[in-house]
């Protein structure tokens, strides 16, 4: 069946005209319009508050939104993902990162076979080796403690674990050190070794296909260097590396015994497969209990998305509400702001997340979009950012919606600071959605040739996301949340939010100049003028 395009749908063609409307409306006339618009409109689940009422919306505005997720088949989408249907059609694939975290005892069919007892298997496998490692049952080739983790994998096989390595770094085994090594620049490998001893040092090598370049290679270079430390006897190999893959066969060819591979699955695409076992460093630095409750976390939101309504559903509204700045108010952009330091690598896995799933320029069908897409994801965690970038959202010429992320409490309470940091949250969505008046600025004696530069326009609109605190289950609500409120938008889209075919052409071509690099004989070189110049100065500084 050939999709509709979200501007051939009434919602849309209704939004139209309501969006010449409400643009010329200030937050500050809907807020004072409402005394208890604060209040209603917020929405609660999964431990998470949101409050979307700092958005430039009204009730018309929201049963719009809503109207167009039902024309556009959220519902049946949502029950088409939880069903395991291939609905990643262009690599004919079921996606179904929702089994990962679904309860022991549930069922979720693949090709008519239920999947969630092999997904328990495999968290118990993996719970079996992190409680051994960490209580040193498992212990390196030469009897000595393992201390050190690196896990070795790019994309989604890195940007998930490190995230939530330092977002759970509260709740981790300080006895250990884990480090992270993804980029083929050497310095990557060198940096994340340099201080380490190969006898105490677990290599994890995270690659769902097992062939990516960086990570072949850097796993390598990682078994060389280890293979150093003992000598050259690569019976070490056995207690130092493990695999976390699908790819049995590559993984037994590069050596690592099968046994000590972790699996997972087609249907799991790279960036929804931090709770997966490509959480395994996840697991092993916060301890199994702790990776059961995030997977909770997730399930949560998972539930609540597949049952509540949408217009108490939080990332049903989320994506609903990016949809309206990216297509209507042109916005360009989101910026996440977690007022949380554990957060710190969040925005950069969101980026992941949000970008290759629904950076697309064609239809389910492949005819082009003429409407805009996924817009583009940063962010810094608070109060950084403030001293920073946040300049251009309170006073540049672009609207830029954003989504702040605060905890009520702090993992390490000292003194004042989480009064302080939470009072710059709530004033940073104040000033954004109410500004300061012209009249108000000069009420404060300012210089008249200086009250434009002082004045804040204000109507810059808001998310909060608000929960108790960084938990384990908070961050797997928090996680689930952008990955449905992702899918909300690709269902509006009608784009497939689960393929990555952008990222082909560069590896490809990458593939034919490294032999252009390195052959010792002059290459033929076939491209343009530019890249031609490029390789021949970089030989010439190679010296061949
Ligand atoms: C994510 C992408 C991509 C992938 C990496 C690593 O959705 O598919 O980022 O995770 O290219 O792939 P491997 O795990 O196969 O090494």
């Amino acid at each position: 069946m050939q999709p509709t395009p979200p501007i051939d749908r009434p919602a849309w063609k209704a939004l139209q005209p309501h969006y010449q409307r409400i643009r010329e409306v200030h937050l500050r006339d809907l807020f004072a319009a409402d005394p208890t618009r604060g209040e209603r409109l917020t929405a609660e689940a999964a431990g998470l508050y949101l409050d979307y009422s700092k958005n430039r919306v009204n009730d018309e505005t929201l049963r719009l939104l809503v109207q167009l997720a039902e024309e556009s088949g959220l519902r049946s989408g949502i029950d088409a993902m939880f069903r395991g249907e291939k609905i990643n059609v262009t690599e004919s694939r079921a996606v179904l990162h929702v089994a990962l975290r679904a309860p022991r005892g549930a069922s979720i069919l693949v090709d008519g076979q239920n999947v969630v007892p092999e997904v328990h298997a495999v968290l118990d496998k993996m719970a079996d080796f992190c409680n051994r490692v960490r209580s040193a049952e498992w212990k390196g080739y030469t009897g000595k403690r393992i201390r050190n983790v690196i896990n070795v994998g790019i994309g989604g096989s890195d940007l998930g674990p490190v995230m939530a390595y330092e977002a759970l770094k509260h709740y981790s085994d300080r006895s250990m050190t884990f480090r992270f090594v993804s980029n083929v620049d050497d310095t990557d490998f060198a940096e994340a070794v340099h201080d380490l001893d190969p006898l105490e040092t677990l290599f994890i090598i995270s690659s769902k296909t097992f062939t990516t370049l960086e990570t072949m290679t850097n796993a390598r270079t990682a078994r060389a260097w280890s293979l150093k430390g003992f000598g050259g006897d690569e019976n070490a190999v056995a207690k130092h590396f493990v695999a976390v893959s699908t790819n049995a066969k590559e993984v037994a060819k590069f050596g690592i015994d099968t046994a000590n591979m972790f699996g997972f699955w087609d249907w799991v695409g790279g960036r929804y497969s931090m709770d997966s076992a490509i959480g395994l460093s996840t697991m092993l630095a916060a301890g199994p209990e702790n990776f059961r409750a995030m997977l909770d976390g997730f399930h949560r939101m998972d539930e609540h998305f597949r049952t509540a309504p949408f217009d108490r559903n939080l990332p049903a509204l989320m994506g609903l509400l990016t949809v309206w700045y990216t297509d209507f108010f042109g916005s360009q952009t989101v910026a996440v702001l977690p007022y949380e330091q554990y957060l710190k690598r969040f925005p950069a896995y969101l980026q992941q997340l949000t970008m290759e799933s629904n950076g697309k320029h064609v239809m389910l069908d492949g005819r082009r979009v003429d409407y805009d897409t996924g817009p583009i994801y940063f962010g810094e965690p608070g109060t950084n950012g403030q001293h920073s970038f946040y300049q251009l959202i309170h006073q540049g010429t672009r609207l830029i919606p954003c989504d702040f992320i605060a905890f009520k409490h702090s993992l390490n309470p000292i003194g004042r600071h989480h009064d302080i940091l939470i009072a710059n949250v709530f004033a940073q969505t104040e000033a954004l959605a109410f500004g300061k008046s012209a009249e108000q600025v000069k009420a404060e004696g300012t210089p008249d040739w200086l009250v434009p530069h002082r004045e804040f326009d204000g109507n810059r609109p808001s998310n909060t996301v608000l929960a108790d605190r960084l938990t384990p289950a908070a961050l797997g609500s928090l996680v689930a949340l952008y990955e449905h409120s992702v899918f909300t938008q690709g269902v509006i889209w009608q784009i497939d939010s689960f393929d990555q075919w952008g990222v082909e052409l560069g590896k490809v071509l990458a593939q034919r100049i490294i032999p252009e690099l390195e052959n010792k004989t002059e290459p033929q070189l076939g491209h343009d003028s530019s890249t031609n110049a490029l390789i021949r100065r970089y030989r010439k500084a190679k010296g061949i």
